[in-house]
């Protein structure tokens, strides 16, 4: 079979965040190369074949980041990050959320199929310290790379940077039949891209480093690691990439122009592997590569990159080979149907700094934007009204669904975003079609995910309902009471509080 590789990035080069005047650039770590932290595995509370039960606790902690003083961070059952969390489809989901911070926090689970607006963890459900709250649900989805992480608005682009952010693994029987890696931790590991910048004491000073178009910082951390080497003992590796970063693009390639092949986007397997040199992930992307050392020896080492700066040093081990090849096609992908009548939803991203907003308006908590019935499959243009001359790109997120990708600005998509996907880089000047069908009633938020700019108020929610029904009444959180939560919390008048996102309403002349 005669396969293409691609070794471009495919996105428009001069929208890439280096052209930014705030761009960060990464630096090459000066202090030595240590392990590849792996998140372990959460253990659930029990488990059977049909049902699992999980305690997901946020706390502070402490992690050894740098030589010297450990850097205060936040985790989920961790110091950082947190253990991964392993889901199966079709099983009755049972997780208890408890909060241990000394601030509310929410729970938001980025790319499960799962109903908003309190199970999926948007700002509508704030779990406050101390507390507990419980969500059941049954989980329909392919198999996938997704991920936890906290979504109080607006507050979340902080609560990040502190470190909250755990990959969650959807597994399923078809995924399983394919000859793929997946020892986790041996051959099949999550690659959690994040930057930080280390301030006195190697500490986080979020405040500090703060810029309404994303903070950035000069340091890789990858898993919670600087300058992380990884043991190879298999021939084929499996990454599941996430672009975890609150505002800064990846772009991907190893030493020796190596090739991998992409299987997985979002929310599963591609319908057929892509192979590639070059990758680009914006902000919450997940991309699952293989990368085949066959061409390698012992002692060997091989480097993977962000633009010129190495980011993981891959050590090569002895391994058994491995003579079957990968499958090429991955997965049977039915477009849902769309009725002609059907309007197209029209959608515009624009601005930069604290001017962003979505169609036209900043983001109300209590204001429902648009709906759309439950089981109706709709077309919807994503538009980046940016230019050229300094736009950037946009990653754009809706939640409690996976949509398709069917064309930018009328011509085909990349070749890596043929599978089922929840977030979408939108060039400037771009419009991105995409298909989307909720398959439960909620309340979505869809908003940009550069995170500095959904607390900025880049951002909107839907509702999906089940037409011919009663609307159920949500209930929807409020800025005033949020708040006056946080203001509590850390013990200050409302008049001292500051939330980064708060600048971007109040510079507009705007309300929350
Ligand atoms: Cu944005």
């Amino acid at each position: 079979m005669n396969k293409n590789v691609y070794t471009d990035y495919f996105f428009d080069e001069p929208a890439f965040n280096t052209h930014d005047g705030g761009y960060v650039a990464l630096e090459t770590p000066t202090t030595p190369q240590q392990p590849l932290a792996i998140p372990p595995l959460a253990v659930p509370d029990t488990e059977t074949s049909h049902e699992v039960s999980y305690t997901i606790t946020a706390q502070e902690g402490e992690a050894q980041l740098l030589p010297g003083e450990k850097t205060k961070t936040w985790g989920y059952n961790a110091d950082i990050l947190g253990r991964t969390i392993i889901l199966n489809d079709g099983q009755d989901v049972h997780i208890t959320l408890k909060n241990n911070l000394p601030e509310l926090t929410t729970f938001h689970w980025h790319g499960l199929n799962v109903s908003g607006p309190i199970i999926d963890g948007g700002c509508h459900a704030p779990v406050y310290p101390g507390k507990a709250n419980k969500i059941d649900f049954t989980l329909h989805q392919e198999a996938a790379t997704t991920w936890l992480h906290p979504h109080p608005c607006p507050s979340t682009a902080e609560q990040v940077w502190h470190g909250l952010a755990a990959a969650v693994i959807v597994k399923d029987k078809h995924e399983a039949s394919l000859h793929l890696p997946r020892n986790y931790g041996v051959d099949d590991i999550p690659v959690v891209l994040q930057d930080r910048r280390f301030h006195d004491h190697n500490q986080f000073d979020y405040r500090a480093d703060y810029d309404p178009d994303g903070v950035q910082g000069p340091t890789a951390l990858i898993n919670g690691t600087v300058n992380p080497y990884f043991d190879v003992t298999s021939q084929r590796l499996r990454l599941r990439l996430l672009d975890g970063a609150n505002r800064r693009e990846w772009r991907l390639h190893f030493s020796d122009d190596l090739k991998f092949t992409q299987i997985a986007g979002d929310g599963g397997l591609l319908p057929d592997a892509v192979d590639l040199t070059h990758l680009m992930l914006t902000c919450a992307e997940r991309a699952e590569v293989v990368v085949d050392f066959s061409g390698y020896h012992a002692g060997d080492e091989v480097v993977l990159y962000s633009d010129d700066t190495p980011i993981v040093h891959f050590r090569i081990h002895d391994f058994n080979a491995d003579p079957e090849p990968l499958p090429t096609h991955l997965l049977d992908i039915k477009p849902p149907v769309v009725d002609p009548a059907t309007p197209i939803r029209k959608v515009v991203m624009s601005g930069m700094d604290e001017s962003v907003m979505l169609d036209g308006k900043k983001f109300n908590m209590q204001r429902i934007d648009a709906e759309q019935p439950v089981g109706q499959a709709q077309y919807w243009d994503v538009t980046n009204t940016n230019d050229m001359t300094g736009g950037m790109v946009h990653p754009f997120h809706i939640h409690g669904t996976q949509f398709l990708i069917i064309s930018r600005n009328g011509h085909a998509s990349y070749p890596n975003e043929h599978g089922y996907k929840d977030t979408v880089g939108v060039n400037p000047g771009e419009t991105v079609r995409i298909l989307v069908r909720f398959d439960l009633p909620g309340v979505y938020m869809y908003h940009c995910h550069i995170i500095e700019h959904e607390d900025g108020g880049m951002m909107a929610q839907i509702e999906s309902y089940e037409a011919g029904k009663p609307r159920p009444k949500y209930k929807l959180m409020d800025m005033e009471t949020l708040t006056k939560a946080f203001a509590a919390e850390r013990g200050i008048p409302i008049s001292e509080m500051w939330m980064a996102g708060m600048d971007s309403y109040e510079k507009m002349g705007m309300k929350m």
